[in-house]
């Protein structure tokens, strides 16, 4: 089974090969897997009358279930912590996975269980990180329904299972990150200096319905609404008045919110002014400098010249980050364009490889 083949736009690039002959390893920063347990369960939750996720059921009776090409290439490849990954990514000259439970990690699930699956997956993905340092980095998945296990996870991932991050799907349950309650997970982080990934789930049953019903809830629309809400909630809640040192990683070029940040700055002030709002509050900033303070953005899903360009130019370049987002986008093509950027080779170096060192604090590379 392989990806389909993408055929815009050209490229002038080579097909690209691992080891850093072009001057740079290559370090894709959104990487997906998932263990037999959970995808059981998931599939358990299916079945369930009383489970109440159309978001949920949308996503994962497609990968679940689904009998074409795309979603049974994704259902087994994200099973795959072994030779099938590593011959992907040396198909598409890709050195260094980051590895993350893929959404919605333990978040869907009661909270015991939920516990027990978070720290399974972690066992496993310590052990495939053990078996291919060289190839694969991990982050820590966690059951924010139980903040204080959370924060001791985060802190077993990173001192004793050698994990570079945190792995959150966006909301738990309808519940967003800002809730006081969560703030163990963020003290944890800050303290140990080690970076939230907040990656995109399905929106809500109250926020999803519009988006369900013309088939837009997902990786085309849904996912980057709810997770770029949920990143501008932190924001203008206060979160990082409260942890300014945290350090947040967002996929698909930071879930649209660079593109806004003109009018999230303008409108941000107004309405805090006009005291239209209780929950819009001063804050110590203007909302961009957040996301040039506290965010960091990957190219998941958006290999696109103008886009990527943009990001740089407005949030600057020690900011953007490549990712592949495998199983889920696989085009060789994608790195290619990436390759064919309009960068020196060593702002393409800092691009596909010192930034993520540098973020996730990996060991550094020798290209
Ligand atoms: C999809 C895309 C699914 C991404 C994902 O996890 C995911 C998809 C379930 O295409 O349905 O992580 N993504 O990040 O773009
Ligand atoms: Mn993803």
């Amino acid at each position: 089974m392989t990806a389909p083949e993408p055929t815009f736009p050209p490229t002038q690039a080579p097909q690209p090969t691992t080891g850093g002959r072009q001057g740079y390893l290559r370090i894709a920063t959104e990487e997906a897997f998932a263990t037999p347990e959970i995808l059981k369960l998931w599939l358990g939750l299916l079945d369930d009358p009383t489970f109440d996720d159309p978001g949920f059921r949308s996503l994962w009776s497609f990968y679940g279930t689904a009998t074409a090409e795309r979603p049974r290439f994704v259902l087994q490849s994200l099973q795959d912590l072994g030779e099938g990954r590593l011959a992907a990514m040396d198909k598409a000259g890709i050195d260094r996975a980051i590895l993350s439970l893929t959404s919605p990690g333990a978040q869907p699930l009661r909270k015991d269980i939920a516990k027990q699956q978070a720290t399974l997956a972690n066992d496993q993905l310590a052990q495939a990180c053990k078996r291919h340092p060289d190839r694969f980095s991990g982050l820590t998945a966690v059951a924010p329904q139980d903040p204080e296990y959370s924060a001791r996870e985060i802190e077993r991932g990173k001192n004793e299972l050698g994990f570079h991050g945190v792995i959150i799907n966006s909301h738990t349950q309808g519940e967003y990150l800002d809730d006081p309650k969560f703030w163990p997970i963020f003290e944890a982080a800050q303290a140990l200096d080690t970076p939230i990934y907040l990656h995109p789930n399905t929106a809500p049953k109250n926020f999803i319905q519009p988006m369900l019903e013309a088939g837009l809830d997902g990786a085309i629309w849904g996912f980057a609404v709810e997770t770029g809400t949920h990143l501008l909630r932190l924001i203008t809640k206060g979160v990082f008045d409260r942890f300014p040192r945290l350090k947040m990683v967002v996929g698909h070029l930071g879930e649209a919110l660079p593109f806004w940040m003109y009018r999230l700055d303008y409108m941000h002030g107004a309405t805090v002014r006009s005291g239209r709002y209780e929950a819009m509050k001063p804050i110590e900033c203007r909302p961009s400098e957040y996301l040039k303070r506290n965010v960091w953005v990957t190219t998941s899903g958006m290999a696109w010249a103008p886009a990527i360009m943009f990001c740089r130019d407005v949030l600057g370049p020690d900011r953007v980050l490549y990712a592949m987002d495998y199983p889920y986008e696989y085009l060789v093509d994608e790195v290619r364009w990436q390759d064919d950027l309009p960068l020196t080779t060593a702002e393409k170096k800092q691009f596909y490889q010192t930034n993520a060192e540098t973020v996730f604090g990996l060991p550094k590379g020798d290209a």
